[in-house]
């Protein structure tokens, strides 16, 4: 915090920063794992930011929580079992507790001081907790997969960056392991970072887990607060037909839809369209 602006800097966006103008911090602690901040800022709403990395902000939260839920929940055709890794602030959960044929959500965050903090200071998103199907493990994800090989329609890794505590989430052996937890047509949906920075990082990522997947698709959406104002997600599907997600196969209800601030079918076939500077670093075609 430098004259009242918070300024994201981090190795994985060297030489540039996002800035937020502070109105009052609210919390500032060191968790067992990471630095965890909570403030309000003037325009963006309530900010939570761990280790000075933006994790979500209260204006555009809606768009990457939506996203990371919707695109792999409406292109499945029956979801029921619905895993969660990180996303300890419970907004990804709220997402997927829209889904009426979803009968049970499992969390794994590493961190239970994000998921205290979240209630306490970001009940817009930590509200996803309330619902009865919500079961709440703590400890790292990668661990929690390795252990718990049973059968999910739909894991969805809501993830931070591949920095200190997350970093084992961007390798392969993961994957493998969220293949492993899959039902047959099973989908994993995971934080792919942003084209504009990052398809250095995603291009050898995505090569590694082709051999796994039956199909694997990267999408995007934009919000503001992530570095350079994208972030996507690698989708992957394990057997089935091999149609992949770029389509809805489900109907959202009307009143599903009109709560949506960012998803719409439109949207989720739009997010897989990737500029041809992106097709080509990541994919080669
Ligand atoms: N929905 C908000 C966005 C996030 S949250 C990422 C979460 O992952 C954090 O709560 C963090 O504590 C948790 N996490 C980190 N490492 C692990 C791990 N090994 N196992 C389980 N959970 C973990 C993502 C923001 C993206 C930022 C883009 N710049």
């Amino acid at each position: 915090l430098v004259d009242g602006w918070f300024h994201e800097r981090g190795p994985l966006w060297p030489g540039q920063a996002f800035t937020l103008q502070v109105k009052e911090v609210l919390y500032h602690q060191k968790s067992k794992f990471q630095d965890v901040l909570v403030f309000d800022s003037e325009t963006h709403g309530r900010v939570l930011v761990l280790d000075g990395v933006i994790q979500c902000t209260q204006r555009d939260e809606y768009s990457y929580q939506e996203m990371i839920a919707h695109v792999p929940l409406f292109s499945h055709p029956n979801p029921e079992r619905v895993l969660v890794i990180g996303g300890g602030d419970g907004g990804v959960l709220r997402e997927i507790a829209r889904h009426p044929c979803v009968k049970d959500i499992v969390i794994c965050e590493l961190d239970e001081d994000v998921i205290n903090v979240s209630k306490k200071y970001m009940p817009f998103m930590a509200k996803g907790y309330d619902d009865p199907r919500v079961k709440v493990h703590v400890m790292d994800g990668a661990k929690f997969m390795e252990e718990n090989q049973s059968s999910f329609d739909v894991i969805i890794t809501d993830s931070s960056d591949p920095v200190g505590p997350a970093c084992v989430l961007f390798e392969t052996p993961f994957y493998r392991a969220m293949h492993g937890a899959l039902r047959e047509g099973g989908i994993i949906c995971t934080q792919g970072e942003c084209v504009w920075l990052h398809v250095d990082l995603i291009r050898p990522l995505v090569n590694s887990i082709k051999p796994l997947f039956k199909t694997v698709e990267y999408a995007y959406c934009t919000i503001p607060s992530y570095p350079s104002g994208q972030i996507g997600f690698i989708i992957a599907t394990k057997g089935g037909e091999g149609k992949g997600c770029k389509a809805p196969i489900r109907e959202a209800d009307e009143g599903t839809l009109k709560a949506l601030r960012y998803y719409t079918p439109e949207i989720h076939r739009a997010s897989f369209v990737l500029p041809a500077f992106a097709r080509r670093a990541i994919f080669g075609e």
